[in-house]
């Protein structure tokens, strides 16, 4: 597992160069983006329960034939689990947020989800409305907390929904 400082300190070391200045760039868009990524980790820390059902009950508004008898959330326990997925993709996702790295997302989320969703019927459209649903609510809040930019918050959501969706399309 990587982070921003680790990443770019393997590629120089494999290289056996010094810190250029791409390097010095990125070292410092890491730093100096470092308080909001962590007040951002703060705000969803304290309000994961409620982003997770908030996330839960904007998608099965939007789409509840998951929930119809013929869905894949149907029944008390495949409910359950999909909240759960839900919770582990902002969990992960504020991990990754924090690194300002997506290496914990290959290593701990992505590594043959596809193929357990394919076999499980669970299906990768809905499951990518969800991740985006998560990264609006996440949005919505870091911004009422006063931060003027959130577009840093886009990257480990949008990041999942691509692997997720592209691969298996
Ligand atoms: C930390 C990394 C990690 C992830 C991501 C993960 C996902 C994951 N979701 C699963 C199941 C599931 N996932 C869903 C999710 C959904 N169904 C829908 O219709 C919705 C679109 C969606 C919720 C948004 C459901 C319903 C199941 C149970 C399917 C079944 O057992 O039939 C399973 C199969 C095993 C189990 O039921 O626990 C895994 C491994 N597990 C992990 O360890």
């Amino acid at each position: 597992m990587r982070d921003a400082v680790t990443s770019l300190i393997k590629n120089y070391d494999v290289a056996g160069r010094y810190f250029d200045r791409n390097a010095i760039d990125s070292l410092k868009s890491y730093f100096e983006s470092g308080t909001a990524r962590v007040q951002a980790a703060a705000i969803i820390n304290s309000n994961a329960a409620a982003i997770v059902k908030a996330a839960g009950s904007r998608l099965f508004d939007e789409q509840p034939e998951l929930i119809r008898p013929s869905g894949n959330a149907y029944t008390t326990r495949r409910y359950a689990a999909c909240l759960r997925d839900l919770d582990y993709y902002l969990r992960y996702a504020t991990y990754a947020l924090v690194a300002g790295n997506m290496d914990v997302l290959n290593e701990r989320v992505l590594q043959g989800l596809r193929e357990t969703y394919n076999s499980l019927g669970v299906p990768i459209g809905p499951t990518v409305r969800g991740i985006q649903i998560i990264k609006e609510i996440v949005k919505e809040q870091v911004a009422g907390s006063g931060a003027a930019d959130t577009s840093f918050v886009d990257e480990p959501f949008d990041y999942l929904t691509r692997e997720l969706s592209e691969k298996d399309i």
